[in-house]
């Protein structure tokens, strides 16, 4: 009787871990969550995209705001493509290579980080220079791992 009432509780304890890890309901909603991340970030880093090639104007309040939105965004991502979320545009390398793709996330970030600090500083040849770098760690990881 002791030792079941153990089990049991162990069990019931996992399960609530386990719903408490568990991020999303589904690997559906983890889709949509990613992507719906990303859609947003692509609009605020395009803003910053018009003012780098000169199709708008620098308004440095403007470029730091989109830049902090997406700092921020650039870390929400990843949470999306944890185990059992395969799907959408994520090619299998998302899981089977997780360490590369960890990686290329994280390098992401960094380079999310350096463009609003440059956003923030107002300066806007280095805006143009992080804007590039971010571009290009974007563009490197939907290579590797983006369905085309
Ligand atoms: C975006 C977007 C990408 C990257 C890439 C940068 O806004 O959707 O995939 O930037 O175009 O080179």
């Amino acid at each position: 009787m002791k030792f079941q009432k153990i089990v049991l509780s162990a069990v019931a304890l996992f399960t609530i871990s386990s719903a408490a890890f568990a991020q999303f309901q589904n690997a559906e909603k983890a889709v949509d969550y990613r992507q719906s991340v990303m859609t947003v970030i692509n609009t605020h880093f395009a803003r910053i995209g018009a003012v780098v090639k000169g199709e708008a104007p620098y308004n440095k309040d403007e470029v730091a705001k989109n830049a902090a939105v997406v700092a921020m965004l650039s870390t929400l991502p990843w949470s999306a493509f944890g185990p059992g979320y395969e799907g959408g545009k994520a090619q299998a390398d998302v899981w089977s290579d997780s360490a590369k793709f960890k990686a290329a996330a994280e390098k992401m970030q960094l380079a999310a980080a350096n463009l609003n600090t440059a956003a923030q500083s107002g300066d806007l040849e280095n805006i143009k220079k992080a804007f590039g770098a971010t571009g290009q760690t974007c563009k490197g990881c939907h290579e590797d791992f983006k369905k085309k």
